[in-house]
C-alpha cells in the first residue's frame, strides 16, 4: 500500500492536485470536505451539526472525522493505498490516523505540503466563491477565520509527522500542472515499484 496525505492550508489546491493524483496512482480518494458535503446535501443530522461550523470557519469535531475515516478505510478493504485530502487536521486527528493504518498493518509513507502565501489563499478562495455555492468561500473574514484557524490547530499535525522524516514541503504556486510535477517527483522516490 502507499498512503499519502496531502496537506496545506485552505485553498492551497488539495482537492484540484488530488484529484490527479489518484488518477495517475490508482490511490482512494478520502477527503474529509467532500465526506461533510455530502452529508450536508443529503440534509443528515452529522451534516447540519457540521454545517454550522464550516460556516463560521471552525473545524468539526475531530470524533465525527475520526469515525467517518475509520469507516472508510473499513469499507475499502481492497484498496491499493489512500490519498488523505483535508486529514489529519489536528494532532489528535493524526494519532488517530497512525492507530487505524497500524491496525491494518500500514502507515503514511509521506505528507506532502503545499506552501502558499496567504494572499494568494485568499484570493483563490474568493475567486472559488463566485461559483462554487460554497458558503465557507464567500466572505473574506470567514476565509480568514479558516487560515487562523489552520494555523492554531491544523500546522501542529506537519510537527507531528516530521519526527517521522515524513514531511516534504513543495511550492504550492505555479500552474496545477506544474504543481502536479512536483508532487510525482516526490512520490516516485518514495513508491515501491
Ligand atoms: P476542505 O474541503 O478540506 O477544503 P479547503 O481547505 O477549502 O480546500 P483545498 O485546499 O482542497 O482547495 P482547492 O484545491 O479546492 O475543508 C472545508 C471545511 O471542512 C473546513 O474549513 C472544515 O470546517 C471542514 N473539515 C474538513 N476536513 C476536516 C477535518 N479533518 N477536521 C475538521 N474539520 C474538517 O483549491 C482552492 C481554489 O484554488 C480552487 O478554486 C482551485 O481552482 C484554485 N487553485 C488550485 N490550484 C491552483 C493554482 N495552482 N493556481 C491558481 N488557483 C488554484
Amino acid at each position: 500500500m502507499f498512503n499519502l496525505i496531502l496537506f496545506g492550508p485552505p485553498g492551497s489546491g488539495k482537492g484540484t492536485q488530488s484529484e490527479r493524483l489518484i488518477s495517475r496512482y490508482g490511490l482512494k480518494h478520502l477527503s474529509t470536505g467532500d465526506i461533510l458535503r455530502s452529508e450536508i446535501a443529503n440534509q443528515t443530522k452529522l451534516g447540519m451539526e457540521a454545517k454550522t461550523l464550516m460556516d463560521r470557519g471552525e473545524l468539526v469535531p475531530d470524533e465525527v472525522v475520526i469515525g467517518m475515516i475509520r469507516s472508510a478505510l473499513d469499507n475499502n478493504p481492497e484498496a491499493k493505498g489512500f490519498l488523505f485530502d483535508g486529514f489529519p487536521r489536528t494532532k489528535a486527528q493524526s494519532v488517530a490516523l497512525d492507530t487505524l493504518l497500524s491496525e491494518k498493518g500500514e502507515g503514511i509513507n509521506v505528507v506532502l505540503a503545499l506552501e502558499v502565501t496567504e494572499e494568494e489563499l485568499i484570493k483563490r478562495l474568493l475567486n472559488r466563491g463566485l461559483t462554487s455555492g460554497r458558503t465557507d468561500d464567500v466572505n473574506e473574514s470567514v476565509i480568514r477565520a479558516r487560515i487562523a484557524e489552520y494555523h492554531k490547530k491544523t500546522s501542529s499535525v506537519a510537527d507531528h509527522y516530521r519526527e517521522f522524516d515524513k514531511v516534504v514541503g513543495v511550492k504550492g504556486e505555479g500552474t496545477v500542472d506544474e504543481i502536479f510535477d512536483a508532487l510525482c517527483e516526490e512520490i516516485e522516490k518514495r513508491k515501491v515499484a
